[in-house]
């Protein structure tokens, strides 16, 4: 007869659901929810190990009760309505009031029990994605597991085995469900609190929707284009910003469960990644970084020495990544002269403005008739105008003498005198061409013209 302690031991610190006995299960713990936007205060553990606890932007960690020498939690797999930004709500699909669903945080080791109750219209399960496990908690259903029905509650138990960053998402008609935004983050800490410690913990977690404007609903079989890129569910100037205190050592954990790679950059730092979802990245093996590539189904934790005063953006390097709900279908005007042809349209069509003709930055100030529940392009304004950006898109804003703890917005940087770009008033001398250009035997301009195709047909 194999005891519980032997199996503890042979199966390496893994626990199945076999050996666990049914009565322990006797009563289910409370779900909480959470529906404001806000970026949540750090959650201190008050039992079990300690930890330094994490911050979800935008988010919030979903408590837990200790039974028996288990961690419980309680995810209710339900339809959310999320404010994405200020004048637009989406209809997703979330856990326990919110997409993304609250952040499971505990301690490597820790023996946990969480219960998944279901809510929605349709089935569904949850993976833990990167966790190492006994199969049948691995929740693949019809793989692993049944469907947990609407109206269930399943439960699923296991050791957090190793410490790192990890994500949560459904495994059954995930294509859907994942559309909705049902994802979440999960945070192992290392047993030890001074193991590879930090003053500030973000947590990111990266997806996109396709909302066409004036919709609620995100269009769940879009497969490539879509036009909301969102961090933790949330589009700039939406996303709140990560307020820092001057030297602090900040690590910032990304994970991505949308349909597309994001290189994610930082200004005025260099960064080394520290943690992926397989653990734990050796010193030895680390090297700078800029923009760090956070690949679909990946998480990438960044850490950097905050030593450099100031509002400094993070965000997606795709620079459509850091637009809002937009057509993509933009001709491009740069260039072409208008004159004449919009007077003529204007009589057929009052409403028409002429858009682009000198890039696009123009049309974060125009105020342009948008259906209701819609955002603009590019919105988000900045001490000196316009910020021109949306979509995956914050500030980490480094200040001297934050408290330990403060994580309130601290209003935009005061520069010092003499720090910041400005213009030239003097003379502009005419610019001197290196290279002279290119002349025919004739002694005129040589010029290339080259029918482009047009459209993407027979690619
Ligand atoms: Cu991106």
């Amino acid at each position: 007869m194999i005891t519980r302690r032997d199996f503890l031991k042979n199966g390496g610190g893994l626990v199945g659901a076999a050996v666990l006995s049914r009565t322990a299960v006797a009563n289910v713990p409370e779900a909480p929810v959470q529906t404001s936007p806000r970026t949540q205060p750090p959650q201190e553990p008050s039992a079990g190990r300690p930890y330094n606890a994490v911050v979800t932007l935008n988010g919030w960690t979903l408590p837990w009760r200790m039974k028996a020498g288990w961690k419980e939690f309680h995810l209710v797999a339900e339809p959310v309505v999320r404010e994405l930004a200020p004048g637009m709500k989406a209809h997703l699909w979330g856990y326990n009031g919110q997409s993304p669903g609250p952040t499971i945080e505990c301690v490597e080791g820790d023996r946990v029990r969480i219960f998944v109750t279901n809510k929605l219209p349709e089935a569904t399960s949850i993976h833990w994605h990167g966790i190492i496990l006994p199969n049948g908690m691995d929740g693949v259903s019809g793989l692993t597991q049944p469907h947990i029905p609407a109206g269930k509650t399943f439960v699923y138990e296991f050791v957090m085995g190793k410490s790192g960053t990890f994500m949560y998402h459904p495994h059954a008609d995930e294509m859907v469900q994942m559309a909705m935004g049902m994802m979440g983050s999960i945070v192992v800490h290392p047993r030890n609190p001074r193991f590879m410690p930090v003053d500030r913990d973000f947590v990111l977690l990266l997806s996109a929707f396709m909302v066409e404007p004036g919709a609620y609903t995100p269009k769940v079989a879009e497969m490539l284009d879509f036009n909301l890129w969102a961090i933790n569910s949330r589009v700039f100037p939406g996303v709140d910003s990560l307020p820092v205190r001057l030297g602090d050592r900040v690590r910032v954990r990304m994970g991505n469960l949308s349909m597309t790679n994001h290189p994610l950059h930082i200004h005025g730092h260099h960064m080394e990644v520290t943690i992926t979802d397989g653990g734990w990245v050796p010193r030895t093996a680390r090297w700078p970084e800029t923009t760090v590539d956070v690949g679909v189904g990946q998480v990438r934790a960044i850490e950097f020495v905050a030593d450099n005063p100031g509002d400094w953006p993070l965000h997606c390097h795709k620079s459509h990544h850091t637009m809002n709900a937009m057509g993509h279908n933009l001709p491009t005007m740069i260039g072409v002269d208008h004159r004449g042809i919009a007077q003529k349209i204007m009589k057929l069509v009052p409403d028409y403005m002429v858009m682009g003709e000198r890039g696009m930055g123009d049309m974060s100030e125009m105020e342009m008739p948008l259906p209701d529940n819609t955002l603009p392009m590019m919105t988000g304004k900045g001490p000196f105008g316009p910020i021109e950006m949306g979509g995956m898109f914050t500030v980490i804003k480094i200040r001297e003498g934050l408290a330990r703890n403060d994580y309130n917005d601290p209003g935009w940087y005061k520069h010092p005198a003499g720090t910041v770009a400005y213009e030239w008033t003097g003379a502009a001398p005419a610019a001197q061409r290196a290279v002279p250009e290119p002349r025919t035997e004739q002694g005129t301009a040589r010029e290339y013209r080259a029918r482009k195709p047009s459209g993407h047909a027979g690619h």
